[in-house]
C-alpha cells in the first residue's frame, strides 16, 4: 500500500509542476484574474493558465511569446486578435512593473486572454469560433 501512495505522489506532483508555473503568475499583471471568454461563462468565470491552451501540455501563443520581463511581451500580441497582451491584461499603457507598487495604479481590469484569440460580441470578448473546440473543451485542468 506504501508504494501505492508513493506512486500516486510522485504522479500528482510531476503531473502539478508539468501543468503549471505559478512562479510566472506574479511576472505578468492580473494572470490570475483572465476572464474566461467560452460560451457560457459567468460572469467571475477565470481562466486558469493563461500560458497554455487548457488540454494537457500545449503552450497558447502567450506562452510561446512569454518573457520573465512584461515590458518586452506587453506590446505584444502572439494570439493575433488585434489587441496586444497589455490591452488584454488591463495594462494598456504598458506600465506595470512587478516590484514597482507605484506602477500598479494603472492597471485596469483584464478583458480577455492573451493566448487565445478572441472577439467583441456585445460589449464582451468571446474565443473567436474557429478557436472554440481548441480553447473551450468540456472538460479542462483547472490548474
Ligand atoms: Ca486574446
Amino acid at each position: 500500500m506504501t508504494k501505492l501512495y508513493s506512486l500516486i505522489t510522485i504522479v500528482c506532483v510531476g503531473f502539478g509542476i508539468i501543468m503549471c508555473h505559478p512562479q510566472f503568475y506574479s511576472l505578468v499583471p492580473n494572470s490570475m484574474k483572465v476572464p474566461y471568454t467560452c460560451p457560457g461563462a459567468g460572469p467571475n468565470d477565470t481562466f486558469p493558465r493563461i500560458g497554455h491552451w487548457p488540454n494537457l501540455f500545449e503552450r497558447n501563443p502567450f506562452g510561446k511569446s512569454f518573457s520573465h520581463n512584461w515590458t518586452e511581451i506587453c506590446d505584444l500580441d502572439p494570439d493575433n486578435d488585434n489587441r496586444t497582451s497589455g490591452e488584454e491584461l488591463g495594462d494598456p499603457g504598458c506600465q506595470w512593473i512587478q516590484n514597482d507598487v507605484s506602477t500598479h495604479k494603472y492597471i485596469i481590469e483584464a478583458a480577455s486572454n492573451p493566448g487565445i484569440p478572441e472577439v467583441l460580441i456585445d460589449g464582451k470578448y468571446v474565443v473567436m469560433d474557429e478557436f472554440r473546440d481548441r480553447a473551450c473543451p468540456v472538460v479542462f485542468f483547472l490548474f
